[in-house]
């Protein structure tokens, strides 16, 4: 059993949502960032952590693909040409989609207010855009980045979608607005949306 220390609307959502994908029992510990119990896990306070046979792991990228190596699905063999195109997209998925994003959301409620610099959030909208394009030319016309099946990067690029749109960085018509509603219509991503939900 998993205990996923974390609340959904945070980075943690990433690993409920994989373990509803997987179909593993878990425990949810709704605790915020930098919770004196988080904080005894990971030492910058950061959530998710999830803990394994009590062992902690932190970092969601990290985590997810722990847990498909762990259980072989979603996720290519290690060593694999197919794996490394499929760590290729989450890699990108971390740079060029969650480094704006995350920048941008530090520069409005993360940092101190003394060191928050609001126009920067201008610039962050500007390279997500541009990353936009660029996925939208890696994806081309397939239903997930490897092809039919759904693996880690198109949970971590679906997150990172809808974190988007949650702060009203619209996405264009086109194939990747396709792509993200084919993921959220995803039963384990509602079921998951639907834990973010509950108080
Ligand atoms: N690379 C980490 C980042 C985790 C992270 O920054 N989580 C945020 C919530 S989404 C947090 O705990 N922030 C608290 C802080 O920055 O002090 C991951 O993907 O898990």
């Amino acid at each position: 059993m998993y205990t996923v220390i974390g609340t959904p609307q945070t980075r943690t959502m990433r690993v409920i949502w994989m373990l509803e994908e997987l179909g593993e029992p878990y425990t949810l510990d709704r605790r915020p960032p930098r919770d004196p119990a988080v904080r005894a896990l990971n030492p910058s306070g950061k959530v998710p952590v999830l803990v394994d046979d009590g062992v902690p792991i932190f970092d969601s990228v990290a985590i997810c693909q722990y847990l498909a190596d762990k259980h072989g699905r979603m996720t290519f063999k290690a060593g694999s040409i197919e794996r490394a195109h499929q760590d290729s997209f989450t890699q990108f998925a971390v740079d060029e989609f969650e480094g704006p994003l995350w920048f941008a959301a530090k520069h409005s409620f993360v940092l101190p207010e003394e060191y928050r610099v609001t126009d920067v959030k201008r610039a962050c909208r500007y390279d997500f855009d541009r990353a936009i394009a660029v996925f939208s030319q890696r994806l081309q016309d397939r239903a997930y980045v490897m092809g039919e099946s759904f693996t880690v990067p198109d949970l971590i690029l679906g997150n990172c979608l809808a974190w988007a749109l949650a702060i009203k960085w619209s996405l264009p018509e086109g194939n990747v607005r396709d792509y993200y509603d084919r993921i959220c219509s995803r039963p384990a991503h509602q079921r998951a949306m639907a834990l973010r939900a509950q108080a």
